[in-house]
């Protein structure tokens, strides 16, 4: 269902526009970074459902968009704002017009958790809430901050911790109703919630990484202690992972031969090693090459999914594009998928019917 969107401005927040919604309602908007719309398959545009059956998804097909301003797994600011934008920019329309049923609620809770939760980008974010102790009116509602200092190497682990059992909550009530869960980051430390709120609905679900990166850093490995660095190994349960405050509600969910990358080309030597011992599959942008990627699609899909009755759980992280393509991300590297094999990947995986969740991920 992702796969036609028009990539322009999936991967362009700046071409955002104000919602011009035709079929869309607009319930409510209090401040400039809360929305909440819902909307139906365009009648007029002929298209009442989806292009494919989606074997695990309810009828009528319906997609719960999860907001998530979130830039916390990482130092760089912008990422926070690409859900709205992204809604701004017509993603709703875009959805219904493909025969989707769309509801969307921007996670504007996060103000609530007390960790310096305000997106850094926000032109209210205060100039500084980290290491102090204030309060922060918001919404007319008094807020606590608290700080969170680093805990061995992660820096901001309460506040990711916090975020992450929010959103795989709302990922996991989503997926309960039968709907498909879309969650817009948000940097990819939010992979550890939305996997663990798919994996609550469907345990047997396997995952399908599209990233430049492996994000597969462990707390002991990680030598810039951002948290977007290491969403995987925390879902794996590798080493190091099994640590407050991220235990006291993530318990390992997946195993190591449930996951497949695609895209890689920025690794580092520990993460190598990681992916060596655990035995997980990765296609890198050279297998891309070499097979072309018709070819990666299946073998991965082969792989984790031979039989194509398991639920699919797709992560894509656009900085898996080729900088020329999706030069808004927070860490480019070149050498990346073109337009059309970003596309043709989600193209492919909806064609199995067997999608039940997808993050788009680091458009900042
Ligand atoms: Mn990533």
């Amino acid at each position: 269902m992702v796969a036609r969107l028009p990539t322009s401005s999936l991967f362009r927040a700046s071409l955002a526009r104000p919602s011009g919604s035709t079929t869309g309602k607009l319930l409510s908007r209090a401040g400039a970074r809360s929305y909440q719309i819902s909307a139906k398959p365009s009648e007029e545009k002929g298209k009442s459902s989806p292009l494919y059956k989606y074997k695990f998804l309810k009828e009528p097909a319906t997609v719960g968009i999860v907001g998530c301003p979130f830039s916390g797994g990482q130092k760089r600011a912008g990422v926070d704002l690409a859900p709205n934008k992204l809604i701004e920019a017509g993603l709703v329309d875009q959805l219904s017009s493909l025969g989707w049923n769309v509801h969307y609620e921007s996670q504007q809770s996060y103000i609530d958790i007390p960790y310096n939760p305000i997106p850094t980008s926000s032109p209210s974010a205060p100039s500084k809430t980290e290491g102090t102790v204030e309060t922060q009116q918001d919404r007319g509602e008094v807020v606590q901050r608290l700080p969170d200092p680093d805990i061995g190497l992660m820096k901001k682990p309460r506040l990711v911790s916090a975020v992450n059992e929010k959103v795989a909550k709302q990922v996991g009530e989503i997926a309960e109703k039968g709907w498909l869960p879309l969650t817009l980051g948000g940097d990819h430390s939010l992979a550890m919630g939305t996997v663990a709120g798919t994996k609550s609905k469907y345990p047997d679900a396997c995952l399908i990484w599209v990233d430049a990166h492996a994000d597969i850093n462990t707390p002991l490995t990680t030598e810039s202690g951002n948290l977007h660095g290491c969403p995987v190994s925390f879902l794996l349960g590798l080493e190091g992972c099994d640590v407050a405050p991220f235990n006291e509600w993530l318990s390992p969910c997946l195993k190591p031969e449930e996951i497949v990358y695609i895209g890689l080309r920025d690794i580092d030597d520990g993460e190598k090693k990681i992916l060596r011992e655990n035995g997980i599959k990765a296609y890198t942008m050279h297998h891309v090459d070499k097979y072309g990627i018709g070819k990666v699609v299946e073998m991965a899909l082969d792989y984790v999914n031979p039989n194509r009755e398991k639920p699919v759980h797709l992560s894509f992280d656009v900085d898996a594009l080729d900088p020329t393509v999706a030069p808004s991300t927070g860490t480019p590297v070149r050498g990346g998928l073109t337009f059309r094999e970003g596309h043709y990947i989600t193209e492919a995986l909806a064609e199995t019917g067997c999608l039940v969740s997808v993050d788009i991920m680091r458009i900042s």
